[in-house]
């Protein structure tokens, strides 16, 4: 409780006895002063939830087709997000942030796993993301920030969309989350979700079927309250925990932006963006409500929470799709645009505050990050591309990422080695069938040319050759695994929508 001057009864209690000591009492013995004051100090410790010594709490807000261009705080002109914006204030906002892949479902794997999806066969030519019919996703013998964090003792929940399989083995309750409120896949997949059952036959549980834990609650749930449910699940699901002194991760994969979208009454036709500014004020909105609920509950110090995207703006989406500022193209390529996002860290008084790094990092390092912060053993077959940005974030400087391995599907399409990046195949997102082969591959200076507009390969033959065998090096490490994406169960006719 806290007096109209802003204090507890204790340090009200605290100030009086200063007081006394001060002016009433000059004569006092200093070493009784000051063993009392040491009591006291204790005592007033103890009144209040101890934060600093408790096991750091993990956030993750994960955005849905959010584009580098999206936010105030990366330049965009008309869309606002003042909560974000103090978040990358407070914290450390990173200009060159990759999501692991430009499309949806190796993109989540990467982030939960700390691995190329290439790695867990979660990623096909075939089928680009898992669909409402398949009948692979998530092998169980991954391990996810979920479950390092569980084992470490941590409530876990997820509050979102999924989009790692269908079949009960791969939902989120069965790779280390307590609880999960939200959709199995993206919210334009209004389809019948199809099941698997123990003696072989199917069964569908009916079109976009809303999730709590493993039961279906509703289906086709009205869009325009998604991201404020989802919010709502968050905060419930911290102030639980926080009510319990328990360490958590929530893990907030957001439907929107991706299409169609949609907004509620509170943030339709406010934003000079259009529907699609609307869609970001709400992420923004719902960001802030996490911050200050960590705020209040005394636990900003101790939470650390990231906000990004899984992949670019979809840009076939004209007006209803985002934007990837200056980087060329958008979602599903391998141009900057697919996979360069946002990316903000905040841990008042662990992350570098009002930091802005031009250094590389990427949803692969969070896993790794993650259990430096908490102190929990990685296993060495875990996490195999990524990195601990924890130094970075708490003291600046270089980041431990130098590479970064750009896949479209099952080929490496291109490499980025410090600042260069060489393209050995290139193919536009979408309406075009194949890739373009480059030999010798084409060559670009982000930190010169950030769009990717000039070639200059022919100037740097050794960087080539360099980028050529780390290339070379990475195909020998991938070891084929059975491939989760492309065997589908029929739908019954007349059920697909
Ligand atoms: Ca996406």
């Amino acid at each position: 409780m806290r007096t109209a001057v802003g204090l507890t009864p204790l340090e009200m209690t605290l100030l009086a006895f200063e007081f006394t000591m001060e002016f009433v009492m000059p004569t006092f013995s200093k070493i009784v002063r000051f063993a009392f004051l040491g009591l006291a100090s204790t005592a007033l410790v103890a009144a209040v939830p101890s934060v600093a010594s408790a096991r750091p709490n993990v956030v993750v807000v994960f955005c849905d087709d959010l584009g580098y261009g999206d936010l105030g705080c990366y330049g965009h002109p008309t869309i606002r997000t003042p909560n974000l914006d103090r978040m990358a204030a407070e914290g450390t906002r990173f200009t060159q942030f990759y999501s692991a892949n430009p499309v949806c479902t190796p993109s989540r794997y990467s982030l939960l796993t700390g691995k190329l999806s290439i790695r867990g066969g979660m990623t096909s030519k075939k089928n680009r993301v898992l669909r409402e019919n398949s009948k692979g996703g998530l092998p169980a013998d991954e391990l996810t920030i979920a479950e390092l964090l569980k084992q470490s003792g941590y409530r876990t929940m997820c509050v979102g969309k999924w989009h790692l399989g269908v079949q009960p083995e791969h939902l989120p309750m069965r790779h280390g989350f307590d609880h999960w409120f939200g959709l199995p896949y993206s919210n334009d997949m209004p389809k019948q979700l199809m099941r698997i059952n123990t003696d072989g036959s199917t069964v569908s549980l009916g079109s976009n079927p809303m999730f709590r834990d493993d039961e279906v609650i509703e289906h086709d749930p009205d869009q325009r309250l998604l991201t404020e449910r989802y919010t709502d699940e968050a905060l419930k699901f911290i102030t639980a925990a926080a009510d319990a002194r328990e360490p958590f991760f929530l893990y907030l994969p957001h439907s929107m932006p991706h299409t169609p979208i949609h907004a509620s009454r509170r943030f339709a036709g406010k934003s000079p963006r259009g529907l699609y500014g609307d869609v970001i004020e709400a992420l923004d909105w719902s960001t802030g409500e996490i911050l200050d609920t960590l705020r209040k509950r005394g636990l900003a110090e101790n939470t650390l929470v990231v906000f990004t995207s899984d992949n670019g703006p979809w840009l076939i989406r004209h007006e209803n799709g985002g934007s990837a500022g200056l980087l060329r193209e958008g979602k599903g390529s391998t141009w900057e645009g697919g996979q360069r996002v946002p990316g903000i860290f905040w841990m008042p008084g662990t992350v570098k505050a009002g930091a802005v790094t031009t250094e590389l990092g990427s949803t692969l390092d969070l896993l790794p990050t993650i259990a430096g912060l908490v102190g929990a053993r990685l296993p060495d077959t875990a996490a195999a591309d990524g990195y601990d940005l924890g130094p970075l974030l708490r003291e600046g400087g270089k980041s431990p990422r130098k590479e970064m391995f750009f896949y479209r599907d099952d080929e490496l399409f291109a490499v980025r080695l410090g600042a260069y990046k060489a393209h050995f195949k290139t193919q536009p997102a979408y309406f075009e069938p194949k890739a373009t082969a480059h030999e010798p591959p084409l060559l670009y200076n982000l930190d010169v040319d950030p769009s990717e507009k000039y070639d200059v390969g022919k100037d740097h033959a050794d960087v080539v050759a360099k980028i050529a065998a780390l290339a070379e090096n990475h195909r020998a490490s991938v070891v084929p695994v059975k491939n989760q994406l492309e065997e589908l169960i029929p739908i019954p006719a007349g059920e697909t929508k």
